[in-house]
């Protein structure tokens, strides 16, 4: 008789494949944070159920986590509700200086030049022409008290203002069906979001945070500032701008952080 998938997953050994995943995931993911983030989603059942029939080696538990991952993208995409606001605080509670974070330390700051600086918008958009500091600043702005969440462990309440991401897409005419927006930075980080967040009203492409033009740390000379979705969602040193129905993965996103990343 042929065994069914549900025969082959109860002879599989939950502890060991708990113990074999682990085991990956301490491999791959060095910092404690990105460590204590995948095993938030790391549950026997998860993995077992997910995986069928064959969880016996480091990359069948690596694909099985990676399915886990990309389903939890889907349900956070059906469940985000584009109407509904983050919490905004008062400005009594605005942590300074705001603290600093990125893939490298403090020593490795980029040191943006304003002046020489443009940002280009590419992809599915209708005006590509390239964007200067000053075109930026003639525009709206708007500006929201919200509460930065690092998965490593931290979260700080900040004030960026800027131009509001959706009137920015609209006015470079944005094909606003297409399922991504990319970001590539000074350094190199980049990331990538879904439409729906990126319409969100409090979505902002930030010139300025705590009342002053943006730090060097903090991302001159722009930052995505995305109050529903965790820090590593939020590029910093923003030089381009892409639309695509291209899936364009992150930074993070490619060595595991799940993608939606909604806070
Ligand atoms: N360009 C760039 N953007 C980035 C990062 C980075 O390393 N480089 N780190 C991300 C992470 S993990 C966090 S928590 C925030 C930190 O922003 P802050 O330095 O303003 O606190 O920036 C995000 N955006
Ligand atoms: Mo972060």
């Amino acid at each position: 008789m042929k065994p069914t998938k549900r025969s082959i997953v109860s002879r599989v050994d939950g502890d060991a494949v708990v113990k074999e995943a682990a085991k990956l995931l301490s491999r791959r993911m060095e910092q404690p944070a990105r460590r204590l983030f995948l095993q938030r989603s790391l549950t026997l059942g998860g993995v077992t159920m997910l995986s069928g029939c064959s969880l016996t080696d480091g990359d069948s538990i690596e694909k099985a986590l990676q399915g886990i991952s990309r389903l939890n993208d889907r349900v956070q995409g059906a469940l985000f509700d584009p109407s509904q606001l983050a919490p905004t605080y008062p400005d009594s509670m605005i942590a300074h200086p705001f603290p600093f974070n990125a893939y490298y330390g403090e020593d490795e700051i980029r040191e943006v030049a304003g002046d020489d600086w443009r940002l280009e918008v590419t992809g599915l958009v209708a005006d590509k022409r390239t964007w200067s500091l000053a075109d930026l600043h003639v525009m709206p702005q708007e500006a929201h008290v919200t509460r930065h969440i690092c998965v490593e462990g931290w979260s700080a309440i900040g004030q960026w203002s800027g131009v509001p991401f959706a009137h920015f897409l609209r006015r470079v005419g944005a094909d606003l069906s297409a399922r991504y927006v990319g970001f590539k930075c000074a350094d190199d980080y980049y990331t990538s979001i879904d439409m729906p967040t990126a319409l969100h009203p409090q979505t902002n492409l930030a010139l300025a945070c705590n009342g002053t033009t943006l730090l060097p740390r903090n991302g001159y000379p722009l930052k995505l500032r995305i109050p529903t979705k965790l820090g590593y969602k939020n590029p910093k040193h923003i030089r381009a701008i892409f639309v695509t129905n291209t899936y364009p993965g992150g930074y993070w996103e490619d060595q595991g952080y799940n993608w939606f990343g909604g806070s």
